[in-house]
């Protein structure tokens, strides 16, 4: 027996937090998310999208709206430069530690779509420039957990 997720259209809703810090790299992961979203047969009222107002505020509220029963996935879309500060491994590492609980802690897919980059280049490369779009890789990455989860069943 194998489980595999795919990208067939699932159903349900889906949430996306945002942050607003480096709004200019999350805006564009946000409309690649979207667009990806779209694109695999999410219409966008089946999106909802909360902005808070830095990749460390993420995981709380990320969890606040799996725990609320009503998503088939979160998606957390958010930018963190080490350039731009000191307290870069901080913001990074309790963003990512808190993605991961608020899905271990609901069973709802929790899917980590923040940049953790050195500079701003390699985070607007990631963001639709040079290298894809990390939005658009998280809305893959939720429609496949969804899909598998679904598989699995229980
Ligand atoms: N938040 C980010 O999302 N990215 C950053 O690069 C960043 N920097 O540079 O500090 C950042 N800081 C804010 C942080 O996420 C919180 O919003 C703030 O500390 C209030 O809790």
């Amino acid at each position: 027996m194998q489980f595999i997720g795919d990208y067939s259209p699932p159903v349900g809703r889906f949430a996306i937090v945002a942050s607003r810090f480096n709004a200019m790299v999350t805006e564009a992961l946000l409309s690649g998310c979207r667009d990806a979203l779209e694109r695999h047969g999410i219409a966008d009222d089946r999106i909802d999208v909360a902005w808070v107002p830095g990749s460390f505020e993420i995981p709380l509220v990320a969890r606040k709206l799996a725990e609320t029963g009503r998503y088939a996935a979160v998606i957390c879309l958010g930018c963190v430069i080490r350039g731009e500060t000191s307290h870069y491994d901080h913001v990074a590492g309790q963003a990512a530690a808190g993605v991961m609980q608020a899905g271990l802690a609901t069973g709802v897919p929790v899917i980590f779509g923040i940049l953790t980059t050195e500079n701003v280049e390699q985070a607007l490369n990631r963001a639709g420039l040079k290298s894809g779009n990390k939005g658009a890789d998280a809305a893959l990455a939720a429609i496949e957990m969804v899909n598998l989860l679904g598989r699995i069943g229980g």
